[in-house]
């Protein structure tokens, strides 16, 4: 079994923003049980508290909060792993990272907690929130920036002293998410600094809420898959080694990343394909793009279909599909993101439905929506990272994950996929008759129909009660890992390439062709709708509050 090999400093700081992660995570959860419980028509919240403003805290504290700081930890450790520890530079820009960070979100947190900022997590104007809202939200982000450079500067050392060598496929990985995220944030950033907050302030009276939109979609697609690809990491690169396999493909691999990179961004109309003000040729586009982007899950969906097939093989498996049974179901590390992948091709198909301008049409702004994201990023990337901190948690505090924890671990994944079994599935069926999404509990006067929706109601707040169960059982688990687990040495698990494996185009790592023609793209997608929008501005709106 291999050692760990993080300095402890790093190691610490991997931590940090774990630590902060799950607790963003058990806030989010408790909000995300009383919104489920409202909606079911099961509860009243008390006059001190609102619908929108827990739904706020709820998307902002999972969606952003969470993923952000467990995504960030998680790399910083795998790069220290892959890259013989960060320097000191890349260590100082990863706790200075995590303090803009952490202030960031005590600011966005309180002005929801003060009911000045009950914009949901999109924070779509004409929507006004408290200025200190979005000021907090710019920090969140600039801290990423601060702890990227400290990655960056930790990959660019790596292949300064390994000239010639391919850099360890973890890290390369993480660069190409860290570069799409770094690409996408332009585009909030200048929605928050240039938009939001002087007209938050009042020192402009209107806002341009196209471009505002279109400045969010810009960052929110390839912010989706922020969430995704650090889970894909975990696929690809932890994945084959826990089962015991080797890496399928080191170039397959690099290659879908490049592909996230390239076509992740130029897709963001495919979230405002009912909105006017877009002509119809740049929405087509978008779609066209968007179904390329699906073509990197392929890929991944392959290569993991051969990495469990052959290590089953090698196990002795038989037959078409013996393979699978020889895969360790009982090993909470494989369990859980396995669940996660398995979830994620019904996902994905809702994805490609959605992207489908006319069923677009059918499912926009309705529930329907609110269960693919439950599927994608709450189920297939969540569980993957719960499968992370299984073996991670331990690993950087130099514990053991005990059997009993493993079962425990078992029995969470299930409680969390059946819930959101439940959750989805009657928000997928909800959407379809027409449930929209982002509103409090209303029966509209006892129309007959919206009281048929009710037994559907009822089935999604059983399932979010369920997951609440699993949320605090996953945390209860978290803090056992992080303080009381047995000491030990668990592994990091790092598969390795097979003995005969081809050589990897060195083109895949040439980041300045990637770099361009990423750009060509994004000027391609967004260049004119862009340039459209500021000659023939829409009259500008004023700030409205709702709540
Ligand atoms: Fe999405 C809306 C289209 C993927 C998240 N998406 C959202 C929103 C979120 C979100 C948060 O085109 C709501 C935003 C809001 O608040 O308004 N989405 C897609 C498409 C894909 C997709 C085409 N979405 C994701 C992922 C997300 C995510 C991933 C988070 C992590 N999405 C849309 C569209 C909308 C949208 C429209 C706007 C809707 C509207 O009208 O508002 C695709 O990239 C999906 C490709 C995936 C696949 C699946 C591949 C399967 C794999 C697993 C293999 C399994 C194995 C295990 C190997 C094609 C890789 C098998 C083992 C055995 C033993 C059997
Ligand atoms: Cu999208």
């Amino acid at each position: 079994m291999t050692t760990t090999a993080i300095p402890k400093r790093d190691a610490s700081m991997s931590l940090a923003y774990i630590v902060i992660a799950f607790f963003a995570f058990g806030i989010g959860a408790i909000a995300g049980l009383l919104q489920g419980l409202v909606r079911g028509g099961m509860i009243e919240l008390p006059d001190w508290m609102n619908y929108y403003q827990i739904l706020t805290a709820h998307g902002v504290l999972m969606a952003l909060v969470f993923t952000t700081f467990f995504i960030i930890g998680f790399m910083i450790s795998g790069i220290s792993k892959t890259t013989g520890g960060l320097s000191t530079f890349s260590f100082r820009a990863g706790w200075i990272g995590w303090a803009l960070m952490f202030f960031g979100t005590a600011m966005v947190v309180a002005t929801i907690l003060l009911n000045d900022a009950s914009v949901l997590y999109t924070f779509y104007a004409p929507l006004k929130a408290s200025p200190w809202f979005y000021i907090g939200a710019a920090l969140l982000i600039v801290g990423t920036w601060v702890a990227a450079l400290g990655m960056f500067s930790a990959y660019r050392r790596w292949r300064k002293n390994n000239p010639g060598k391919m850099s360890p496929l973890f890290a390369f990985m993480s660069i190409a998410t860290l570069v799409l995220w770094m690409i996408a944030t332009l585009g909030v950033a200048a929605e928050v600094l240039f938009q939001l907050i002087p007209w938050s302030f009042g020192w402009v009276a209107e806002v341009n809420v196209l471009l505002s939109r279109m400045l969010f979609w810009y960052f929110g697609h390839p912010l989706v898959y922020f969430w995704l690809m650090p889970a894909y990491i975990a696929w690809y690169v932890c994945i084959p080694k826990i089962i015991g396999g080797k890496l399928f493909s080191d170039s397959l691999a690099r290659l879908a990343f490049i592909l996230l990179v390239l076509f992740s961004i130029p897709v963001g109309f495919h979230h405002q394909l009912m909105e006017p003000g877009i002509s119809e040729k740049w929405k087509f586009i978008h779609v066209i793009l968007t179904l390329a982007v699906v073509v990197p899950s392929l890929l991944t969906a392959f290569s993991m279909f051969a990495v469990f097939e052959t290590a089953g093989r090698r196990r002795g498996a038989k037959g078409l599909f013996g393979w699978f049974t020889k895969l360790p179901w009982k090993d909470v590390r494989f369990f859980a993101p396995m669940v996660g992948m398995l979830m994620f091709i019904p996902a994905g198909i809702g994805g490609i439905i959605n992207a489908s301008n006319q069923m677009n049409a059918v499912v926009h702004n309705t529930i329907w929506v609110v269960g693919h994201f439950h599927l994608t990023v709450a189920t297939s990337v969540v569980l993957t990272f719960f499968g992370i901190s299984y073996w991670l948690v331990p690993a950087l505090t130099g514990r053991k994950l005990t059997k009993w924890v493993n079962r425990l671990g078992i029995i969470q994944t299930l409680i969390w996929s059946v819930g959101m079994l439940f959750m989805s599935g009657a928000m997928h069926f909800m959407g379809l008759l027409g449930v929209p999404r982002r509103t409090d509990y209303t029966t509209y006067m006892d129309s007959e129909m919206a009281l048929g929706w009710i037994p559907y109601y009822q089935q999604m707040a059983i399932g979010g009660a369920l997951l609440f169960v699993g949320g605090m059982l996953m945390i209860g688990i978290f803090i056992y890992l992080l303080c009381f687990a047995p000491k030990g040495q668990e592994e990091y698990p790092i598969a390795e390439m097979e003995q005969n494996a081809e050589q990897t185009p060195r083109i895949l790592e040439r980041w300045r062709i990637w770099l361009t023609v990423a750009a060509v793209l994004i000027l391609l997608a967004y260049g004119y709708p862009i340039f459209d929008i500021l000659q023939n501005p829409a009259p500008g709106s004023p700030p409205l509050r709702t709540w």
